[in-house]
């Protein structure tokens, strides 16, 4: 397939870009994180959104070099913004499963903070409740690795899986990032308000810091503020942006 090759390619030939989206600290309004989120940067297709390609690349196992790629050069990327000076922010990467169940998986990350020289407190990896709960005990002694080397574990697009809540007090997680759904409609759906409110307690009550995906209004921000929401990351702060553009935000208070 055609795509398939040239995805095959995309590593060496230097087309895949990181843009990253701030994280900010929901009291403060300062930046404390930023996700990385990559894409593709075609010859003749142009610039290819993640949602076009990662299936591909789950399905053909590119996903595993590309991911690889990602987290390499995300933590290379928040350590050169730490020696250039900028206020310290925590790199957020996304995993697949395919990923995550690689042959000492743990290993490798080790091996990715060494290299690039990032501090394990300065990384957190983002997993999906599908992910973590196809094979939950071995999702269990992955997670107490990572924890007992300081890196953080996020739950990514929380509540939209089979959110078994029996897991949350099993493994040893430290976010929950609320998904976009729930934040769009939040500021006119009591029903969404009252998830919202319910997910920030649930975190709160079980030690777990809480983020809020997709918030795009005012209103969004304010409703989570009153309800004491850690982090909010969305359009009403930024989008996605190349790393030059990103860090002149930290300095930056929302
Ligand atoms: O901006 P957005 O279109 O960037 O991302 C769409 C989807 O692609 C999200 O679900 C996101 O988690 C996923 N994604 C983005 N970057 C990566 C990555 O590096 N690895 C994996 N596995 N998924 C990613
Ligand atoms: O699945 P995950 O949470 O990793 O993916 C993040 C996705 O959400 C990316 O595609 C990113 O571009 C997108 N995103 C980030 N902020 C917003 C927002 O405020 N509104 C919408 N609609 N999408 C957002
Ligand atoms: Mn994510
Ligand atoms: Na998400």
């Amino acid at each position: 397939m055609l795509l398939e090759n040239s995805l095959r390619q995309a590593i060496d030939n230097n087309e895949l870009v990181i843009h990253y989206q701030p994280l900010i600290d929901g009291t403060t309004g300062r930046t404390v994180g930023v996700e990385a989120l990559v894409r593709w940067l075609h010859p003749e297709r142009g610039l290819i959104q993640p949602m076009e390609f990662i299936p591909l690349a789950e399905e053909t196992g590119l996903i595993v070099p590309i991911g690889e790629w990602v987290l390499r050069t995300a933590c290379a990327q928040n350590k050169a913004w730490q020696d250039a000076g900028y206020p310290p922010v925590v790199m957020a990467v996304n995993l697949s499963g395919r990923q995550f169940r690689q042959p000492d998986f743990t290993g490798r990350i080790s091996k990715v903070l060494a290299a690039t020289g990032l501090a394990p407190e300065y990384l957190e990896l983002e997993i999906t409740e599908s992910i973590a709960l196809e094979d939950v005990e071995y999702t269990i002694a992955i997670l107490k690795e990572l924890g007992a080397m300081g890196i953080g574990i996020a739950i990514d697009d929380f509540g939209t899986g089979y959110s078994s809540l029996s897991y949350l007090k099993r493994f040893p997680i430290t976010t929950l990032k609320i998904d976009r759904i729930f934040v769009q409609d939040a500021a006119k759906s009591q029903q969404d308000a009252a998830i919202i409110s319910a997910i920030i307690l649930l975190a709160h009550n079980l030690n777990l810091k809480v983020v809020a995906e997709g918030v795009e209004t005012p209103e969004q921000r304010l409703l989570l503020r009153e309800r004491h929401c850690n982090m909010m990351q969305g359009f009403l702060f930024s989008r996605p942006l190349p790393a030059e553009q990103v860090a002149s935000l930290f300095d930056f208070c929302w």
